[in-house]
């Protein structure tokens, strides 16, 4: 089926990723295969110590090992301006630490070498003479009066370790229907903390920069998911002309919101090129990808709802502590501190709703980056799930049930939403209903009763998360003031066959694939006679990048348009070949023919032909076009997951019997790719819930600096994933897609950790913070006596 020709492609049909054919048999290009005459490695000596200040560099002994051309120190940088760089949400971020170090791992001299061996030898050598400062790991004390301040360089602007106050909705009307609740319905409380995760791609950051004074063009290899953005980001940060210079992103090993930020090693890198004249090479190992590259999540929650006494919902309250570490390099829209984290009244028809977002610094690495994720509303889903069972328990009442009575009704999209999100399409209680059907709800349940008698653990979770994706719109959402479209260019060659060039980036999602199927779709022709490039800044139209599951919102969009628009001009050279006005034209797949007369048509191949070779004297020949999309809305898909626990009484350990994921993306264009990012994404939710957190010591010691430390679930931690799905196109998108990359994984942490304390619930148990470690749940089973 899959790998049948299709003459005609139709949305929603398998096809096997194209890309498939070079990563399979191993030949892929990444980074690190770029390889090129007289080429330097560069490698990063870094901070012991999470608060220090820096006494004296010494670089001798480094200069003396055999291959080390240059050792470069933040004095040196700081003598070209290039010492500190704006980071995506303006806060200056050092990129080789001048006076202190601020976190450990931190970027202090940057040695450049004919090898990698080199490097790493020299990097040994460098002498960095620290003065240990107290160290604030916890955000709560970073607030306190007597907290040492971590920013004395932007103390005029920011005196204490705060970084911003952010709120949003109605405090008022939201604290009236809480005292409402108080005296007629219920309060329910909960303390959340949603973990220090990292992004963990299998390909860590890494960049070659090769800057020709000849010619003053500096290109620049990087492992990017937004590779325009950081073109001009290099141009405004080292003052170059932005035609002279050229980002390539080529194959990308896993990006995860990881590979949006610049760091400070490849402008270290670029220094390093444009001072030696020649092209240098720098790649992370892992513990440093771990260590010191943008982090993920580490808000501190306390959440309350207010409801009447049967459940219904109606007001929802949030204060949130946000850890930000030394830099705030949080990957947000300007306008969004927070990211969408107020997205947080999830499916659920709230009337009022408040939330406040305090950020600190802390002795941690900057980051802040929206891991698999569109920009926070991983931590907002997660609350508003964990709620809405704390609630079902409180009430002794079904949270299906509770859900069901509480969905924002399918009648009611668009659905503007408390905190003024306009909710595009949406049908809850069908996505709910289906998995429960799929599992056979009502058996667990019972099931659960007679084990729960016999004193056995077992429990069931839900999700029913809304994911909000696609940003734009350009007027609400920008980064760095770059407005959130997004492009494509489809260019049809005389045989028919079709190149186009996206804005976005792949990082293994299939772009190469699905964006043709769009383009295949659109012009009646099959997926593989369409090429799609991307990545290299020189050719491919202006784009944001990928993340935030915006590639299909925005950039399919663009690719949609862009070939109608191709379509459009093959209209009129068919009505001008077959000698009838466009009205007189139909369309059926690769084909307009004359109404009425099914035989008198032109192919889309013919009339790519005859766009070069019989062009009509009133249109200008050839056969492309190009298209900037700026959403007029984002996306919201949706899902619901039921996830089936045991718990072992003896070791606290939790098995995860089933999981049932329906989502629901609006069209599928491939629901081969769409099942495996499905699969990807729930491993990457499983993982926070169960087995991950980049955990530090009260010295600020990284506790997680590697994959035996930091615990990434492999396939013998992962259930068997059952997947389905509904599908509620998005009314305002050119083929009603929405975004999927990051659901599971915003959906199914809350699925799992709701499941464990549904186990737990009938002994009173509300809430256990993530992940759920054996450990942290034999302490929980022995507190209540259940241990066995
Ligand atoms: N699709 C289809 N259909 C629909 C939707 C979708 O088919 N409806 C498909 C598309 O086309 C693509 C995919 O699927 O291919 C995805 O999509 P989306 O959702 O739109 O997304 P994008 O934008 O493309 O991407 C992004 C995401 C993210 S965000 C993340 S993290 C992750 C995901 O993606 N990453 C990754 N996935 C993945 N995969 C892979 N393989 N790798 C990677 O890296 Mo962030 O924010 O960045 O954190």
């Amino acid at each position: 089926m899959a790998s049948e020709v299709h003459a005609h492609h139709r949305l929603g049909e398998p096809y096997k990723r194209k890309e498939d054919a070079r990563f399979i048999r191993g030949q892929g290009q990444y980074v690190d295969d770029v390889q090129l005459p007289g080429m330097l490695y560069g490698d990063i000596v870094r901070s012991p110590y999470a608060h220090a200040l820096i006494k004296s560099i010494d670089s001798s002994e480094a200069l003396k090992v055999s291959g080390v051309v240059a050792v470069i120190t933040g004095k040196d940088l700081e003598a070209a301006n290039l010492a500190w760089m704006p980071t995506l949400s303006a806060d200056m971020e050092a990129v080789l630490a001048v006076d202190r170090v601020l976190y450990q791992m931190q970027e202090v001299a940057f040695v450049v070498a004919t090898s990698r061996y080199a490097a790493a030898d020299g990097v040994a050598a460098v002498d960095v003479d620290y003065e240990p400062l107290p160290v604030v790991v916890d955000p709560k004390k970073a607030l306190a009066p007597e907290a040492p301040l971590l920013r004395p360089d932007k103390k005029e602007k920011q005196p204490t370790n705060q970084i911003y106050h952010w709120e949003t909705g109605d405090e008022d009307a939201t604290n009236a229907a809480f005292a409402e609740a108080e005296s007629n319905g219920v309060v329910i409380r909960q303390d959340l903390y949603v973990p220090r995760i990292h992004p963990a791609p299998i390909e860590t950051c890494g960049c070659v920069a090769d800057y020709r004074k000849a010619t003053g063009k500096l290109t620049v290899w990087l492992t990017s998911q937004a590779p325009h953005a950081h073109r001009t980001l290099f141009a405004l940060v080292a003052g170059l002309p932005e035609h002279r210079i050229r980002v390539i992103s080529p194959d990308v090993g896993g990006g995860f919101g990881n590979k949006v930020p610049i760091y400070p090693g490849y402008v270290c890198a670029v220094a390093a090129s444009v001072t030696t004249g020649k092209p240098v090479k720098w790649i992370e190992d892992r513990s440093e990808n771990i260590g010191s590259t943008g982090f993920a999540r580490d808000y501190h929650i306390h959440a309350e709802i207010a409801a009447d006494k049967d459940g219904m919902v109606n007001a929802l309250r949030v204060h949130t502590l946000a850890d930000h570490g030394a830099f705030d390099a949080a990957a947000q829209p300007t306008k969004f501190p927070a990211g969408l984290f107020h997205i947080c009244t999830g499916s659920y028809d709230f009337k009022h709703a408040f939330v406040d977002v305090d950020a600190v610094h802390t002795n941690k690495a900057p980051g802040g980056i929206a891991y698999r994720c569109s920009f926070r509303v991983t931590e907002a889903s997660y609350l508003i799930e964990r709620m809405m069972d704390t609630l079902a328990h409180d009430l002794g009442k079904d949270p299906a049930q509770l859900r069901l009575q509480n969905f924002i009704k399918p009648e009611a999209f668009p659905y503007r939403s408390a905190l003024n999100w306009t909710f595009d399409s949406g049908n809850y209680e069908g996505a709910l209903r289906l998995a429960m059907k799929n599992v056979d709800y009502e058996a667990l349940r019972q099931e659960q009763a007679e084990k729960r008698a016999r004193g056995e653990l077992m429990g069931i979770g839900i999700s029913t998360f809304t994911e909000i994706v696609g940003a734009g719109p350009g007027k609400h959402f920008d980064i760095a003031g770059i407005q959130m479209f997004d492009s494509c260019e489809v260019r049809v060659h005389p045989t028919g066959k079709v190149l186009a060039r996206i804005g976005v980036q792949t990082q293994g999602q299939g772009h190469e694939t699905t964006f043709a199927q769009i383009i295949a779709a659109e012009l009646g022709l099959s997926p593989d006679d369409v090429d799609v490039e991307h990545g290299d800044t020189d050719t491919a139209p202006y784009g944001l990048g990928t993340y935030a599951s915006r590639s299909t919102p925005v950039a399919g969009a663009a690719t949609a348009l862009a070939a109608r628009k191709v379509r459009e001009k093959a209209k009129k050279i068919a009505a001008y070949l077959l000698e009838v006005g466009e009205e007189d034209l139909e369309w059926e797949l690769g084909r307009f023919f004359v109404k009425g007369a099914p035989a008198k048509g032109k192919t889309i191949q013919e009339l790519a032909f005859a766009a070069y070779t019989n062009c009509p004297p009133f249109l200008e020949p050839g056969l492309e076009a190009v298209n900037y999309y700026d959403p007029p809305n984002l996306t919201y898909p949706f899902g619901a997951y039921i996830c089936v626990v045991d718990i072992d009484c003896g070791t606290g350990m939790v098995h995860i019997r089933r999981f049932m994921a329906v989502d629901d993306c609006g069209t599928v264009i491939n629901p081969m790719v769409v099942e495996g990012q499905v699969h990807g994404g729930l491993t990457q939710g499983l993982a926070p819930a169960m087995y991950e957190e980049l955990a530090y010591d009260a010295d600020g010691n990284i506790l997680a600096g590697n994959f035996q430390d930091y615990l990434i679930p492999t396939a013998m931690e992962t259930p068997l994933w059952e997947t389905d799905r509904t599908i509620t196109p998005s009314p305002h998108h050119p083929i009603g897609a929405k975004g999927v990359g990051e659901s599971p994984t915003v959906g199914a942490p809350q699925a799992i950790v709701n499941a464990v304390v549904d186990a737990l619930a009938h002994v009173g148990v509300r809430h256990i913070d993530m992940p759920l470690t054996p450990w942290k749940v034999w302490k929980v089973l022995e507190e209540k006596g259940l241990t066995s």
